[in-house]
């Protein structure tokens, strides 16, 4: 008695020499190249979540460059130096401390590449005071700063230790001159 195995056998046994008969090489290797093409083309239009990569070449919220960056971003230009929460996260702006703040009276001063007209800027980094830390989106730059024991060239200081209140709430990004042209 023929197990199922053997039945089955059989039947794609005949079922190929059928197709080998029927079907030139020339026309199955046509067949075949056809189900690759279509395939190659079908598949990269296919609606999958790109959304990972889009993340990780910065086209989304905390990527690494987003181009052109806005002022609530860490990596536009006038930021490059600074060291705190950005008021444009802190119903604020770049410039301009949030209702209820003031702005310190001394500041960290930084010199930012603007990539628009290609000329380098001085910008300040003014504290806004009185009221609690801001908590939204810390940007930690930093360019120039160096270690704490060189007191003055150092950043990750409270800019508001001057002020009637020195309670530290954001930072603002100020320009306050530019780099003569060679
Ligand atoms: N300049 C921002 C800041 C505030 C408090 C402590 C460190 C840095």
């Amino acid at each position: 008695m023929k197990s199922w195995l053997d039945l089955f056998d059989h039947f794609a046994e005949r079922r190929t020499r059928t197709i080998a008969q029927q079907v030139s090489r020339r026309s199955a290797l046509i067949g075949v190249g056809r189900v690759l093409l279509g395939t190659a083309l079908a598949l990269p239009v296919l609606p999958f979540d790109r959304s990972s990569q889009a993340r990780a070449e910065g086209h989304g919220g905390g990527g690494k460059h987003k181009d052109p960056a806005t002022e609530t971003d860490c990596d536009y230009w006038r930021y490059c130096a600074v060291d705190g929460f950005l008021c444009s996260c802190c119903g604020g702006s770049a410039t301009s401390c949030p209702p209820g703040t003031s702005p310190s009276k001394v500041a960290w001063v930084g010199t930012c590449h603007n990539p628009a007209d290609g000329r380098d800027y001085l910008v300040s980094y003014n504290d806004c005071c009185g009221r609690t830390t801001c908590g939204r989106c810390f940007c930690n730059t930093n360019h120039g700063d160096r270690p704490g024991y060189r007191m003055g060239v150092h950043n990750d200081v409270n800019w508001c230790m001057s002020n009637d209140s020195s309670v530290y709430h954001c930072t603002t990004s100020i320009i306050v001159g530019v780099a003569e042209k060679d």
